[in-house]
């Protein structure tokens, strides 16, 4: 039987994901979708061809019989509000980052699934499942290059939009490497502080670009991460764990080299949905095949979206301070505690 998946929001990357269920995935089905712009999730339907209602508001979706799991997918001012609605309705909810805007709104979700008693969320940090970030992992829990002692990463966007704001580079930018850096090097952060280099002449007048965020962990690992979202020439993504014994780094994506009119080159991809499409389609058959038989699912959790928020606070606080700033997380509620899959 297939899981029954509702969509709340049908922007980029919501129909991203449902043309990969809809034509890629296996074991899921679009039942219902809602956006408050109507004709657009009206659109959607019809170009897809999906055998879906269109619902006025989440509300009204998560109501339907018909709707096993939803998938969050609206912006992200919006999702505290579904989330917890979709908790309250006792369905599974896949949600994009940020899992909500502030830490306390991440928390509320935290202390609701609690009261529910079961794992109900997973959240949209697609790196975990990229098979290039897992590789890493596997070498870091192997201790291949010995004790992890730094790690140097960037995250480069070609361009953004005048609407892109300095915060932004860290609560829709860097959120990503908070993430998975953590959940890399099985550390939590301790503090963090922000530097802006000269500026490019490419960032609006109000945007502070590019950026190098300094992480330390409990354990005295040091992260360097460079945000530049103007960068011109490429979307990239890059990091290097520098050991006791040796360096890993993050593959580049395959791609042919080439030899033409006196150059020697690889292309480099511009777009972050080329950039991480099998770790997209990973991550939502792992949602899907992890609840679909009422289990729960296995991807980043409510509390590693409460992770992020908390770490991202304290990332704005210190581009605002100038200084080292505190991440403070309090204990980890026993729902979250590590688990095998045959334990869910
Ligand atoms: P978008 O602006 O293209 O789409 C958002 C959609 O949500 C719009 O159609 C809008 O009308 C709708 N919407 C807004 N409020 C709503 C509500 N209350 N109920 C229903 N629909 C509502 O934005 P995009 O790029 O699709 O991003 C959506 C979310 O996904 C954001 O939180 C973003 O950070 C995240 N995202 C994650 C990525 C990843 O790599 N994991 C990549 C891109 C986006
Ligand atoms: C976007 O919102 C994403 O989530 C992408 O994955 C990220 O790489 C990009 O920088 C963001 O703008």
């Amino acid at each position: 039987m297939a899981l029954n998946i509702g969509v709340i929001g049908t922007g980029a990357i919501g129909r991203e994901h449902i043309r990969r269920i809809a034509r890629n995935l296996s074991g899921g089905k679009i039942t219902a979708v809602t956006d408050v712009n109507q004709e657009a999730a009206k659109a959607v339907v019809e170009n897809f061809g999906l055998d879906a209602q269109v619902f006025p508001d989440d509300k009204t979706l998560l109501a339907q019989g018909n709707v096993d799991a939803v998938l969050v997918t609206s912006w992200g001012p919006a999702h505290e509000q579904s989330v917890l609605a979709a908790i309250e309705a006792g369905k599974y909810v896949f949600c994009e980052k940020p899992l909500a805007t502030t830490a306390e709104g991440c928390r509320r979700i935290v202390d609701a699934e609690i009261r529910h008693g079961k794992r109900l969320v997973q959240v949209g940090f697609m790196r975990r499942y990229d098979s290039g970030y897992v590789q890493l992992k596997k070498a870091i829990d192997e201790r291949f290059i010995g004790e992890p002692l730094m790690i140097r990463c960037a995250h480069r966007n070609p361009e953004v939009g005048d609407g892109y704001t300095t915060d932004m580079a860290i609560t829709d930018t860097l959120i990503h490497e908070i993430d998975v850096l953590h959940w890399l090097v099985n550390d939590d952060y301790k503090s963090v502080q922000v530097a802006f280099p000269k500026k490019s002449r490419h960032a609006s007048g109000h945007l502070g670009d590019p950026q190098v965020v300094t992480l330390e962990t409990h354990g005295g690992i040091l992260i360097t991460a460079e945000i530049f979202v103007n960068c011109r020439y490429g979307y990239d993504i890059q990091c290097e764990v520098i050991g006791e014994e040796g360096i890993i780094k993050l593959p580049e994506p395959s791609s042919i080299s080439f030899r033409k009119q006196a150059t020697r080159g690889t292309d480099i991809l511009m777009d972050w949905k080329d950039r991480f499409i099998d770790a997209y389609d990973r991550e939502i058959q792992n949602f899907i095949d992890s609840v679909g038989n009422g289990g729960e699912p296995q991807g980043p959790t409510a509390w590693d979206g409460y992770i992020a928020a908390v770490t991202a606070d304290a990332c704005v606080k210190a581009q605002q301070s100038g200084g080292r700033e505190e991440i403070e997380l309090g204990e980890k509620p026993a729902l979250y505690e590590e688990r095998t899959p045959s334990q869910a």
